[in-house]
């Protein structure tokens, strides 16, 4: 009887316990819309991510979270044009998988410029910024990241196309001390990428991607007693793939690029890119690769094992570390501060000139410039990701237009050869509303309705498979429809690409010069 009391009280403290400390159930994506090539490290109670950035500035945003589960944005690694040159960068150049490493009191963020100077690695003291110059490393391939060893060697780990590479560099100078060693190249899959080496029971654990950033996508682990190998491979390789028959109904795919961490408390998780398809069997997304979350279970001198059977969910009923939520972001932004939030992101370096929210206060004001979005250059345009397949985002605008060849407005981009552009322009002395195609080399105009005035609010909502475009005088909310086009001609699917649509604000002249501004009175973006 008193065995059965004593069992009884353990179990009712256990599940007390539990209740107390962890919570159950959150969604994936943890950070939606483009956010792809997560990389996480923890200092005490604080977790912080970087992602992937490209041809966007400024570059590599930073987040922060108490539980994996909720994160704000808290900055970016590269704010400065003298840390991310980006001038003439393709579509999906720039900035690629970068790593975030805390050691010795610094945070470190390793990374590759593909468009101009190659691997190199930033410190700081706060995650937030600022970030130091990068100190640069003659290393030549992609996915960087740093393994600092017991014995006080520091290591950068890279892709190459055969496996994985180890090179011995000084992080004082960042020169490269040894040679660079193929160490190990997967389990067979395309381009083995996205290394992470942790040390842990005795093993060096090599972490990497395989099968392509696409719908072979997968996370594959080997492990050795030696940091230069032989990698012996995981027997439940891959450890997280959504390419198989468990995957193939999933709405999340191409998941893969993953890093690890683990909590205060002992538990390990996995954060990796993936993506939302929007047409069932067939297959296309519009957000990009986005970051998720996995609980791991890795015991003592085991092999880690990702939710069970290496597929996830949208909704994960797991427990969590206990929540802590940040408050939402607001729906409106209305351009008062003196600068814009860090969810405004320009193409390329920007021409600061060009932009000013002191102009007219309480407005955001975009000079044309000769740049189009067609083309790979400083385009005078700012935005926002899509981050939900089903959305409302309005704006106020007000053209101050001479010219025919001068338009101002909103634009759905994928990258400069895929965009659907909601613009303003004047034709014939009378301003008029349209709505441009822009696909590869298919390029139509959608929809055309004349405005009163030079003022008028441009509104796009966006379901899984359509955008759909309206107008309306400022001071009405009577909304005429422009036109409805298909997202998946925006997806990475048709366009190619790493990145994923972005709202932007932007004004053009068309190849001439001018001195026309677009005044930007409020942008709104929700959630349907
Ligand atoms: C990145 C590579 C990848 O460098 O995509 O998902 C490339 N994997 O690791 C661009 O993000």
């Amino acid at each position: 009887m008193r065995n059965i009391l004593k069992i009884v009280t353990i179990v009712c403290l256990t599940v007390f316990s539990i209740q107390l400390f962890a919570q159950t159930g959150y969604k994936n994506p943890i950070i939606p819309g483009f956010n792809p090539d997560p990389s996480i490290c923890r200092v005490g109670d604080d977790f912080y991510l970087v992602t992937s950035s490209f041809e966007y500035f400024p570059g590599l945003p930073i987040y922060h979270s108490k539980d994996l589960v909720n994160w704000e944005q808290i900055g970016h690694c590269l704010t400065r044009d003298s840390q991310l040159p980006l001038h003439k960068s393709p579509a999906s150049g720039g900035l690629f998988a970068p790593s975030l490493r805390f050691h010795d009191g610094l945070f470190y963020v390793i990374c590759t410029n593909v468009s101009g100077g190659g691997n190199f690695f930033c410190t700081a003291t706060d995650p937030a910024g600022p970030w130091s110059e990068p100190i640069w490393v003659a290393i030549d391939s992609i996915d960087p990241d740093i393994f600092w060893d017991e014995d006080g060697k520091t290591y950068f780990v890279t892709q190459g196309n055969e496996g994985i590479r180890v090179t011995e560099v000084d992080l004082k100078t960042g020169k490269v001390i040894g040679p660079e060693q193929l160490v190990w190249g997967g389990i067979g899959g395309r381009f083995p990428e996205a290394p992470h080496i942790y040390k842990k029971d005795g093993y060096y654990y090599l972490l990497l991607g395989e099968g392509g950033t696409e719908y072979m996508h997968s996370a594959t682990i080997g492990r050795s007693k030696n940091i230069n190998g032989p990698y012996e491979s995981c027997p439940l390789n891959p450890i997280l793939t959504h390419a198989n028959r468990r995957g193939q109904a999933n709405q999340i795919q191409g998941v893969g690029h993953a890093d690890l961490v683990q909590a205060k408390d002992g538990s390990w998780w996995m954060v990796f890119l993936g993506f939302r398809v929007t047409h069932q069997w067939a297959y296309y997304h519009v957000l990009g690769r986005e970051t998720f979350l996995a609980p791991v279970d890795w015991p003592k001198g085991g092999w880690p094992q990702v939710n069970g059977d290496g597929t996830v969910a949208l909704n994960m009923n797991v427990p969590t570390l206990p929540l802590h939520p940040f408050p939402k972001a607001d729906i409106r932004t209305n351009f008062d501060g003196d600068k814009l939030g860090f969810e405004w992101q320009y193409l390329r370096n920007p021409i600061r000139e060009n932009y000013s929210l002191t102009d007219k206060k309480g407005w955001l004001r975009i000079s044309t410039s000769p740049y189009t979005l067609n083309e790979t250059e400083s385009v005078s345009f700012v935005c926002r990701r899509q981050t939900e397949h089903d959305f409302i985002a309005e704006t106020l605008l007000q053209f101050d237009s001479s010219a025919e060849n001068e338009e101002a407005g909103m634009t759905l981009i994928q990258n400069n050869t895929h965009h659907y552009d909601f613009i303003i322009k004047k034709v014939n002395g009378q301003y008029i509303a349209q709505l441009r195609v822009h696909v590869g080399s298919l390029s139509y105009i959608a929809g055309e309705k004349q405005i009163k005035g030079n003022k008028v609010k441009l509104k796009i909502e966006g379901n899984p498979t359509n955008y759909s475009f309206y107008c309306s005088e400022a001071d009405s909310n009577q909304y005429s429809e422009l036109g409805k086009l298909d997202t998946r001609y925006l997806s990475t699917e048709v366009a190619g690409g790493f990145t994923g649509v972005m709202i932007g604000l932007y004004a053009s002249s068309n190849g001439k010069s001018s001195n026309a501004k677009a005044y930007y009175d409020w942008f709104d973006y929700s959630a349907k």
